[in-house]
């Protein structure tokens, strides 16, 4: 089942999210929902606060090539062990911040591990937009948004369009 994304600004994208505790049918389900709602938007990568749930799992599938097999990978509770000293950047993007784009400095290998949706601890390296993309989603679960990374006067000017976004939004819909 599709779910709604949340737009920037929301105090759910601010939190802290919490670690899951055991893996249950719900949460099973939670990430397939996320997986359907990311591949619709489509994204390459989708936290669970951004569909409103504030607990530590992240979705991703950052193969782009045309025609080859998909990689969609759910994370409970993902950590970062390490992180290189080599940087990378990207023209980033958020499904809670449409249309907006703006280039971050991120680290450009990170190894992580996590539980996957059959509860066991899984560790791999990331590099290249995997890597991009796996920092995005885990700062999402820490309440961090891309545009936290940004000057603040170019952060303010987001968010003003998202606030009219918004309240375009909420009028066409009333
Ligand atoms: O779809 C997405 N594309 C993207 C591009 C560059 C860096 C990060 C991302 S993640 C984003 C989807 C999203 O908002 N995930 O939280
Ligand atoms: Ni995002």
């Amino acid at each position: 089942m599709k779910r709604n994304i949340l737009i920037h600004p929301d105090p759910r994208l601010k939190k802290v999210c919490a670690p899951v505790p055991d893996l249950s049918d719900d949460l099973r389900r939670l990430a397939d929902d996320m997986l359907e709602t990311m591949y619709d938007a489509p994204g390459i990568g989708l936290a669970a606060p951004q569909v409103g749930v504030l607990s530590r799992l992240i979705v991703l599938d950052c193969v782009k090539e045309e025609g080859a097999a998909p990689r969609p990978l759910a994370m409970f509770n993902p950590e970062i062990l390490a992180a290189s000293d080599e940087t990378s950047t990207y023209e980033e993007g958020c499904l809670s911040i449409p249309d907006q784009y703006a280039e971050v400095t991120r680290p450009a290998e990170v190894e992580v591990e996590w539980i996957d949706r059959d509860g066991n601890p899984q560790r791999e390296v990331f590099t290249g937009l995997w890597a991009t993309c796996v920092q995005h989603e885990i700062d999402h679960l820490d309440g961090k948004l891309f545009i936290d990374y940004l000057k603040p006067l170019r952060r303010q000017m987001i968010t003003r369009k998202m606030v009219k976004l918004k309240r375009e939004r909420a009028r066409a819909s009333a």
